[in-house]
């Protein structure tokens, strides 16, 4: 057969196109169908009816690693061959396989069209790098690619993934921190999803650069990996999507409190100072960090003996307040002898090295530094038992930075070795490795206690061991907005759990911008305030007495919504559906919720619809999507689909909930470990259709709940039936509630039932 080999004389020397040309054969062992041709092999894996895997290789490597995926291929399917074609069918998915040349082609099971490649250039070789060309569709719009700038929809837009440490980023810069190279097109009213799973640098094209026909990936070298993903539906995209890559664990309880952090409160005097503050001010509040000054030198797993002299006496005290210590780790090691983390690195040779053996150096804040090599078990498990250091004194939160990795000037020479990669390999990987070792050292020190870890960088899977957080941003109305984006987006790559630098990072917010982004921060999933060394202090009182009540309130706010919350992070862990969503996930092919004007709207959970607010503007256009919505703060009815102008003072952030929408609350406590009243409000708004919500309790610190214990019911409402519904209790938890209360919004005519009746786990129902 011709080999389809073009060599453009115009191109340097080693970077022939090379084209994956016809099928020479094929064979099918082990549930893998293996097609050559004289350039590349192409396998194709079946892992569900929704998911097909298609890799395409010069050169196969039969180990397969994946830091990402933890699911396994089904066994033998059957295909059809023809003399064009080979077809392989689902219940839910047809790939055709073109022979001559070799093309990869979606279809649904019905026949219509999902996702094609580009006939004229399919897939193809120039040098190492590897890109796909595919057919763009008339109307096609993306989503996806996780922390990534730009508008909801990248159709236009190009992407390269590359992790980087990016201070002083703006609403425009690519690469951030984080790689997830998953993406989700939508056209002619269906749905598909595609995830390269490669970890080298890589690219994505939606027809950005092109006439309109053509959108492309590809990667700087490695296999041509991707997951196909044909379910239709967002919703369920995402749910197969975290099927494949893993879901995240019920984050502690704790952390999902108010996290007050600056770089750095030099000293454990100011760390607790600031708590008591909280706790005198009667400002909610759960978490307190520490940032690199807390160590001494910057050598991670120490602390500065000046300043942080009795650890122990410090976490002692924090906890009698009812508080949680996060520090930071940074992955840079300082090369000193004696130092202990230095030495055994040493000794146990545990770092990063050139190919000559030598270990890697660049600089960081401790000055000339090795780093870990975290692609190794057994790295992994010294770097986990380090953090004894941290653990005995009492910390419970780990957060990772630094880890693109970033050393000063950015550019980690291309020979150093990560395990047997090269570092432009495995580069993208490296944060999330860091995180893995995190979190599986700490949850082993940590016995049945859950380690909160949060990290900066990132790849596909990372939901297993880690929140996020979206590194420097900028006190700007315009990184408010940015921030809100880029949570939307993380939550559709498998990430639930995020937050974003409340106030921005850099710069000194205005006091209406601190107000205004703190109350969008009771609404993100993960809700810390943090700092640049250098700027003004940041805490809620530090803004005048009517800045700090309205901060207050919005921080109170955040603790009533708690039950709903935690509850969502259950769904997260179950569903992988995420806690923050882009309007797109629900009303995936209505053109308003992808204008630029409502393009950072957002589900919170599956009742509230947030609408972020510049703090310059004290009205706002808002799009509510399909079904009629309630403003949260008045009961104001409005129906859906349709563009609504609404008042949006700084007290009054514009958030509605869904008629029919149910939100279990509590009332106000200072911190996740008081009982509060004991009464939780199940509040429910009214509708025309029946709705439900899954209600979840568990004791919010252990893994108890893998045992069953925890506390489990539907919360029904049926506006047929005209009843309110409990059913009995899943699990063997008792609620920290001993007693319930409804509270009903928009039920004209019906009498409020302010009743407060016992927490029975049987089943429960009131008439309304
Ligand atoms: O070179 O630890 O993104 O949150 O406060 C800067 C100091 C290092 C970058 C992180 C930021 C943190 C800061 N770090």
């Amino acid at each position: 057969m011709p080999l389809s080999t073009f060599i453009y004389s115009g191109y340097p020397t080693g970077m022939n196109l090379e084209i994956a040309g016809n099928v020479q054969g094929f064979k099918q062992q082990d549930g893998i169908l293996t097609i050559k041709t004289a350039e590349a092999e192409a396998r194709v894996y079946i892992y569900s009816p929704t998911i097909i895997r298609v890799s395409i290789s010069k050169n196969f490597n039969p180990d397969d690693p994946s830091f990402a995926v933890i699911r396994q291929p089904l066994a033998d399917f059957d295909f059809d061959e023809s003399s064009a074609n080979i077809d392989i069918t689902t219940p839910a998915l047809k790939l055709s396989i073109q022979k001559s040349p070799l093309r990869f082609n979606f279809f649904t099971a019905a026949g219509s069209s999902l996702s094609e490649d580009d006939a004229r250039f399919g897939t193809n070789w120039q040098g190492e790098r590897v890109t796909c060309y595919r057919r763009l569709f008339e109307g096609e719009r993306f989503i996806g690619l996780g922390e990534k700038t730009g508008n909801l929809d990248r159709r236009s837009a190009a992407y390269v993934n590359w992790n980087t440490d990016a201070p002083n980023h703006t609403p425009e810069s690519d690469p951030l921190y984080k790689t997830f190279p998953f993406f989700i097109g939508l056209h002619s009213g269906l749905t598909y999803g595609l995830f390269l799973d490669n970890t080298h640098k890589s690219y994505f094209d939606f027809g950005a650069s092109t006439d309109e026909e053509t959108s492309w990936f590809g990667a700087d070298g490695g296999d041509l990996n991707y997951y196909f993903f044909g379910a239709q539906g967002v919703a369920k995209i995402i749910e197969d999507y975290t099927w494949l890559t893993g879901r995240m664990e019920m984050p502690p309880l704790w952390s999902l409190g108010y996290q007050q952090c600056r770089w750095s409160y030099m000293s454990a005097d100011e760390v607790l100072n600031i708590a008591q503050t909280f706790r005198k001010k009667q400002i909610p509040a759960d978490v307190m960090y520490c940032d690199i000054d807390y160590m001494d030198d910057f050598k991670i797993f120490t602390w500065n003996k000046k300043t942080f002299p009795k650890p122990k006496q410090m976490l002692d005290k924090l906890k009698a307040m009812d508080f949680r210590l996060v520090t930071i780790v940074d992955p840079g090691i300082k090369v000193e002898e004696g130092y202990k983390e230095y030495d055994e690195g040493i000794e146990q040779d545990y770092f990063a090295k050139y190919p000559d053996g030598e270990n890697y150096t660049g600089y960081v804040w401790p000055g000339r530094c090795h780093f870990p090599d975290f692609f190794r078990g057994e790295v992994r498990e010294w770097w986990g038992a380090a953090f004894t250091a941290l653990t005995q004194p009492g910390v419970e939160g780990f957060w990772n930075d630094m880890n693109e990795p970033a050393a000063w000037g950015q550019n980690i020479p291309w020979i150093v070795k990560f395990g047997d990669k090269f570092m432009p390999e495995v580069r993208n990987a490296y944060g999330m490795q860091m995180a893995r070792a995190t979190y599986d050292g700490t949850r082993k020190i940590m016995g049945n206690k859950r380690p909160f870890v949060l990290t900066r960088a990132a790849y596909s899977g990372t939901q297993r061991y880690s929140a996020v957080w979206t590194g420097d941003n900028t006190g700007t109305d315009a990184h408010m907005l940015l921030g809100q984006r880029l949570v939307n987006s993380l939550g559709i790559t498998g990430m639930s759990f995020i937050g974003v630098d409340i106030g921005g990072f850099s710069g000194n917010p205005t006091p209406e911008l601190m107000v205004r982004w703190n109350s969008l921060g009771a609404y993100t999933p993960m809700f810390r305030n943090h700092a640049i060394q250098g700027s003004k202090m940041r805490e809620p009182w530090e803004w005048g007495k009517n800045n700090e009540q309205t901060i207050k309130k919005d921080i109170e706010q955040r603790y009533k919504l708690l039950p709903y919350l935690y509850s969502s992070f259950y769904q997260s862990t179950q569903t992988g559906l995420p806690v923050s969503r882009t309007l797109a996930i629900e009303h995936s092919f209505d053109g308003n919720v992808f204008d630029e004007r409502f393009q950072n709207e957002f589900m919170f959970g599956d009742a509230m619809l947030v609408a972020p607010v510049e703090s310059t503007k004290l009205t706002e256009d808002v799009y509510l999507p399909r079904g009629s919505w309630y403003r949260l703060s008045s009961d104001k009815f409005y129906e859906g689909e349709q563009i609504v102008n609404v008042q949006a003072p700084l007290t009054d952030l514009p958030v509605f909930v869904k008629a029919g929408g149910i939100i279990p609350m509590q009332s106000v406590v200072q911190s996740t470990n008081e009982k509060g009243d004991g009464i939780l409000q199940v509040h429910v708004w009214n509708g025309r259709e029946a709705n439900s919500f899954i209600y979840y309790e568990d004791d919010g610190v252990s893994y108890d709940y893998e045992q069953g214990i925890y506390y489990k019911r539907v919360i029904s409402f049926n506006p047929i039936e005209k009843s309110l519904s409990l059913s009995s209790v899943e699990g063997s938890s008792k609620s920290r509630f001993m007693q319930l209360k409804f509270v009903l919004h928009g039920f004209d005519g019906v009498k409020l039932q302010e009743e407060i009746i016992e927490n029975k786990s049987g089943e429960i129902e009131v008439k309304l």
